[in-house]
This record gives C-alpha cells, structure tokens and sequence, in this order.
C-alpha cells in the first residue's frame, strides 16, 4: 500500500530518484577508494621487502653505505673529509664500558638536577654550559656556585667524556676513512633528557623528521652514545631513519650510532611514553672554523 501511495506522489518519486543517484555514486566512490586502497597495499607490499617488520640496523648488518645527498656542496668542501662520495650509517656496540656508560649517566643526572625543560626534552651542553631551564636555557657555569659546580662535575667526569668523544672520533674517523687530523668536533654537542611530558616550547619537540646539515650546518658526521635503553628504561624513543625501509635503531646503555649529516640520512625520534631517555649528541665537522674546543669545568 505504500508503494502505491508513493508511485501517485510525483514530488516524493523525484526524491527517491535523487536518493538513488546519490546512494549509487556514494557505492562507485567507496569502491574506488577500495580498490585505490587495496592497489596502494600492493604497491607499498612488494616495493618495500621489510613490510610488516621492523627493519632494525642489526638486521641488515650494523651499518650500509648510502648515496651522498648534495648539501655538503653548499658548504665550503673539504676534499680529505667531506662526505661527497661516502655515506653511510654505522651502529657499534663496544666502544664504552658499562661502567663508563653509569658514570657519564651519572653526570647528566646530576647536572639535568639542577634544571631541565618545562616541556619534557631537555639539553645539557658541557662545552658552552647551556642547561634547559623550564622555557628557556641558562648558562650552568654561570648559575651554579663554584661549590655546586665542583660538586656537579668532576675533573674525572670531563677526562671521561673528554676520553669517549675522543673514541667516537677515532671510530668514525676509520669507519669513512678520514685523517683524524683533518675531522673536529663541532657545536652543538650536549647530553639530551627526554620524558613523556607535553611540549611546552618548540626547543621540546624533538619528533620531527630532520636532516641535521640542514638544522645545524656545521654538522658532517653525527653520532649519539645511548645512555639508557629502549624498553628497559623508556618506552618510545627509537631512532628512526625516515627513508623508504625505516630503519630503526632501538637506543640501548653504550650503543654508538654515526651517520653522515646530510639528506641522505633524514630522521626523526619517536615520542617518548615513559621513563627517561639519555643520550649524549656528538658532532662533527670538517671546517676547521667551526671546531670547538673540549670542555673545561669553568669556575
Ligand atoms: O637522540 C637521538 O637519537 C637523535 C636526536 C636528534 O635527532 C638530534 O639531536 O638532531
């Protein structure tokens, strides 16, 4: 009966039609979007042959060579260091003691104690003594009394830390063939505390993809020294090279990664979801202009 009354009603059968139409370009778009979906599993299935797992640097073997992006040219090129026709990312696992790993943890203990960011990641730079500081960043060997700052850091803690940036240096250097004469450490190198609090500044995000001879220019060959560890004391926080295999690099207490600082290595950290992440940035360059100096305790 119905039907009958709606058949007579011009006006409701012009409706039906509209709602007809609709519902069949409703049914086209979505199987589209079906079969697009479906065609771009396929796609990224058989060109990445890592899908569904998580490619970590071990599994391909610590370290590969990649092709050098061309940044290094907008820079002024040093021929016996620049990285022009050798990239690449190492991982090593044996160039700190577990001791050493506790002491130099220590340090950034101590030192974060007097500071620390608002916003969860916070910086600790032994060599022109800024410390985060809720939004900001002070000056540690200006803020602590000389008793706090002889209490904080140790001559023993900078001979150690002076001792493992000079390891990094040498592993590197043999790693891509370089004089070591001719590759210097370069700002900014600093201890890094990362926590799951909220960002509160820009300075706290640090999960953004980057490129570091892009951020920070005077970076040629980057390394961290992981002084805790994935899954045992955070949860977040792999390292993530952001290139068609994501490889990841799953921090642990004395890992050492390195990797030339161009494009051909963009990568960003994953958000931390606990505990404390620390790891030590170790930097270098082959302008002998932007060199720095080793720290000294400043009192
Ligand atoms: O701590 C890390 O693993 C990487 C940090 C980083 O990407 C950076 O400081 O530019």
């Amino acid at each position: 009966m119905g039907a009958k009354r709606q058949k007579n009603n011009p006006k409701r059968e012009k409706n039906n039609q509209k709602k007809t139409k609709l519902l069949s370009n409703n049914i086209i778009a979505t199987a589209v979007g079906l079969f697009s979906c479906i065609a771009g599993f396929y796609i990224v299935y058989f060109s990445n042959p890592h899908q569904n797992k998580v490619v970590t640097i071990e599994d391909i073997g610590g370290s590969y060579n990649i092709t050098c992006s061309e940044d290094y040219k907008e820079h002024p090129i040093f021929t016996e260091c620049t990285p022009i026709k050798t990239c690449g990312r190492f991982v090593r696992d044996n160039i700190v003691s577990d001791e050493e790993v506790e002491q130099l943890l220590a340090l950034a203990k101590r030192g974060f104690a007097h500071g620390g960011s608002d916003g969860g990641a916070s910086i600790l730079d032994l060599h022109s003594g800024a410390l985060s500081m809720g939004e900001r960043f002070v000056n540690i060997y200006k803020f602590l009394e000389n008793d706090a700052l002889l209490e904080t850091f140790r001559d023993e803690d900078f001979e150690l830390y002076n001792d493992v940036k000079s390891r990094v240096h040498k592993t590197i250097s043999e790693e891509f063939g370089i004089d070591p004469s001719k590759l210097y450490l370069t700002h900014p190198t600093f201890f890094s505390s990362i926590t799951n609090t909220s960002a509160k500044t820009q300075h706290d995000e640090y999960w953004h993809k980057h490129i570091d001879k892009i951020q920070y220019g005077s970076f040629d060959y980057t390394s961290l020294l992981y002084l805790t560890s994935y899954k045992k004391d955070f949860e977040g926080g792999r390292f993530i090279f952001d290139d068609a295999n994501s490889v990841i690099i799953e921090p642990k207490r004395g890992r050492l990664s390195f990797f030339t600082s161009g494009s051909e290595n963009p990568h960003h950290v994953e958000k931390v979801t606990s505990g404390v992440r620390y790891a030590i940035t170790i930097s270098f360059t082959c302008d002998p202009k932007k060199s720095i100096k080793d720290p000294k305790i400043r009192t």
